[in-house]
């Protein structure tokens, strides 16, 4: 059936009219019911094996647009609503965005969902259906507040199943309802499915801020994604949510199983299942139980779950590798715990070194730990990042089974990173090499034979010029933010972290500053664009904030700065900004201290996007560089391995870092300084800034210091290089023609040669 004539017929049954009479709002209801039920009715993938993708966030974003394309619609709605009078754009921004993840692990998990479904792989989806998905963050008197963000809607996305799992908790039973997601595949004419378990009885208002009862678990359980974990009932209901999903997840695989006519005693042949990051590891335990419940002994039970079970870590950052106190397991999933104490025995027969074991002194489970001994691999998501895994982080678990080990460099979908955030571009391309690309990002790499094309650049430069007052239309729109579109774009955009250091590009920002009240201008304008939210309970993390509104506010109350430098932070980054900035974007900063960017994936979207990066040799940082050469990346910075001996304090001088030491060169002091400056105290919250500054001399313990000085140079030297738009242009053509190989379709195929095996 054609789109108009199904659009019609939803119309006339919804509303009593016909599209041309429907205002945006039931146009974009008619659209996300048609797109819905079109997927739904697409055929599953086939297969003997089947992937479970088990996360505890999936960060979508807005999905009417991107399912268009898998559809095959885009065209023909854009048409029709054209025909109308109409814009699919308004249409679409209509749509709340279903922020079910913080950052880049739950990002990377929705990219792999779509390209497992384009490559018609036989696997899904496994998480929960956070009510409030992720804070809305909004700024009052230049300061992060954080308040519920609703995105469920009806008629949503969200399809109602007849699945009910019973969930043993310590106090008691809770049901897990079942909702799916239908994930259709470009080219593959299959959808997968996003399961997402919710309680029965979810809570609704009232809310109070994000504060809400976390005792009471029944009704909450789902109402937000990572709950502040500051205090213990916060950690407590973290926990609860983990084995909810685990719980229900594990009931659905042997349910499915049972359906395909397969025996829990063959589950290693035809069940695999990823676990990202620790959050869903009980799956281990778990599934374990209910094998043993289903008849199998206990050791043929812990033989199928590991050869069932695989691992993705995501961080090398200790305080983010989760240890559970038994106590809380016991309170939470007691049947777990007997299991988890032989799991240890067993962990301690196969490997003495106490460094490996699952349960340490104190009585908590290292959940890591249990993922390494009980499943068959376990993956690094960059190549550096691999490599720390194996020569320090768990260099233990190496030595004991190298076997398991492997690298997969994360990728991102480039329908959504390109295609669809980026059409100017994409059709750009279609014009140099044709549409092949569409559906393989590879033959990006015919756009070098255009290299020293005078027309093609020309017409780069004129695309990027576009996305750049698109993105200037927006920021005047949702926040009244004057912005030069002619300056510089220069972007940070990823979650508020001290190792991502956007600290130190506030320091670069009050070098120009300083530059230019000294009357030393530069030679362009440059715009420093920010997007980032903070854990509500990250401190330093708002401290970091705070500098920046406040660093936006003095350079904008300057009719002497402001003519040559903007600072401006986005309010509530989320999928739908990143869509926008990033099209947007001249400079690309991936600044991490070297070592500790497990990967990025923002990194490889401003790439493919024409952006050109200005990092340190970080996570996937490292391979862009070696795909596109020196000559077409500005990198900086000290070393992984300086990075590392420095922690270590086993520099060849048995140095350690002391911030104190780079503090009092004169050029650094005065810009740590300013943060306590007359200037700034008379804006910000003297608290704040004076802890920032303690901070930064004393602790400094992601090395902002240590960087800055080559830093500020590198990125001078890039801004200038900007002024030969040209040579500038061809950096682009390069970055965009290399970025194929982070195309998420590769990284899932080889997921699949590696890991999974589903065909
Ligand atoms: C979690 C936490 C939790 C508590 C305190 C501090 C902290 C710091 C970092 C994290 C990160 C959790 C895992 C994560 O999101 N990793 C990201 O995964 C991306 C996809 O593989 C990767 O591109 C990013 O480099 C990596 O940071």
């Amino acid at each position: 059936m054609l789109l108009r004539d199904q659009l019609r017929d939803l119309t006339r049954a919804r509303f009593g009219r016909a599209p041309d009479q429907c205002d945006d709002r039931q146009l974009y209801e008619a659209l996300l019911t048609l797109c819905r039920d079109r997927a739904r009715a697409l055929p599953a993938p086939e297969g003997e094996r089947k992937l479970y993708y088990f996360s505890a966030e999936f960060l979508l974003g807005k999905l009417l647009s991107n399912q268009l394309l898998a559809l095959g619609l885009r065209d023909e709605a854009r048409d029709y609503l054209e025909e109308l009078g109409r814009d699919l754009n308004a249409v679409e921004s209509l749509e709340p965005e279903p922020s079910l993840g913080n950052g880049g692990l739950g990002r990377l998990a929705a990219c792999f969902l779509d390209s497992i479904a384009a490559l018609g792989l036989n696997g899904d989806g496994v998480g929960l259906n956070y009510h409030y998905g992720l804070f809305r963050q909004v700024f009052r008197g230049e300061k992060q507040t954080e308040e519920p963000d609703p995105w469920m809607e009806k008629p949503g996305w969200l399809i109602p199943t007849d699945r009910r799992f019973s969930v043993p908790f310590g106090a008691g039973e809770l049901t897990a309802v079942l909702y799916d997601i239908a994930v259709p595949g470009a080219h593959s004419g299959r959808a997968c499915r996003l399961h997402l378990f919710d309680v029965e009885r979810p809570a609704h208002a009232p809310w109070n801020g994000i504060q809400f009862d976390k005792g009471d678990i029944p009704h909450q359980l789902t109402a937000f994604l990572y709950p502040d974990d500051s205090d213990e009932a916060g950690r407590l209901l973290r926990v609860y949510q983990q084995y909810f999903l685990v719980s229900a997840g594990s009931q659905l695989i042997l349910a499915e199983l049972e359906e395909r006519g397969f025996a829990p005693e063959a589950l290693a042949d035809h069940v695999v299942v990823q676990i990202n990051d620790t959050h869903p590891s009980m799956v281990i335990p778990e599934l374990i139980r209910l094998l043993t419940q289903r008849g199998l002994t206990m050791d043929q039970a812990v033989d199928q779950v590991s050869r069932t079970c695989a691992y993705t870590n995501h961080t090398i950052l200790a305080e983010a590798l989760e240890k559970w106190p038994l106590a809380y397991l016991e309170t939470v999933a007691p049947r777990l715990v007997p299991i988890i104490r032989e799991l240890d025995r067993r962990a301690r027969e196969a490997c003495p070194d106490p460094r490996t074991a699952i349960l340490d002194g104190q009585s908590r489970v290292h959940m890591a730990h249990m993922d390494i001994h009980f499943g068959f691999s376990v993956n690094g998501v960059a190549a550096l990042h691999t490599e720390i895994l194996k020569t320090s982080e768990l260099k233990p678990f190496y030595d004991r089974y190298p076997e398991k080990f492997r690298n997969e460099t994360n990728g991102i979908t480039f329908r959504r990173w390109l295609e669809d955030c980026d059409p100017e571009l994409a059709g750009l391309i279609d014009g140099c090499i044709g549409r092949g690309w569409r559906r393989d990002a590879w033959e990006l790499e015919g756009l070098l034979a255009f290299r020293e094309d005078a027309g093609v650049l020309d017409r780069l430069l004129a695309v990027k010029a576009a996305n750049k007052d698109r993105l200037c239309r927006d920021l005047l729109a949702r926040q009244g933010a004057e912005v030069d579109p002619m300056s510089v774009f220069d972007i940070q955009a990823k979650r508020l972290h001290e190792y991502k250091r956007q600290q130190m590009n506030a320091l670069y920002v009050i070098h120009q500053y300083l530059e230019i009240k000294a009357g030393r201008l530069p030679e362009r304008p440059v715009t420093v664009l920010f997007g980032a939210k903070a854990a509500p309970a990250y401190v330093m993390a708002k401290h970091i904030i705070h500098l920046i509104l406040c660093l936006s506010r003095l350079v904008e109350a300057d009719p002497q700065v402001r003519p040559w430098l903007r600072v401006v932070m986005v309010e509530n980054y989320n999928v739908t900004w990143a869509e926008r900035l990033i099209p947007a974007c001249d400079l690309s900063e991936q600044i991490s201290l070297a070592s500790k960017e497990a990967s990025g994936t923002g990194n490889m979207k401003f790439m493919a996007n024409g952006a050109v990066t200005l990092g340190t040799l970080d996570g996937a940082n490292v391979e862009i560089a070696q795909l596109v050469g020196p000559e077409n990346i500005y990198t900086f910075g000290a070393s992984s391995d300086q990075v590392i001996a420095l922690y270590r304090g086993s520099e060849p001088d048995g140095r350690s870092y002391r911030p104190l030491d780079y503090y009092h060169r004169p050029a650094v002091e005065r810009l740590v300084d300013f943060l306590v400056s007359p200037e700034l105290l008379a804006i910000g919250d003297p608290v704040s800034l004076s802890t920032l500054w303690r901070d930064m001399k004393g602790k400094d313990w992601f090395m902002a210091l240590l960087d800055v000085e080559e830093y500020i140079a590198v990125k001078n030297r890039a801004l200038h290089d900007y002024g030969d738009r040209r040579s500038w242009a061809k950096k682009m053509l390069v970055n965009v023609a290399k970025s194929g190989y982070f195309s998420s379709d590769r990284t899932i195929r080889q997921y699949n040669e590696d890991i999974w095996h589903l065909k």
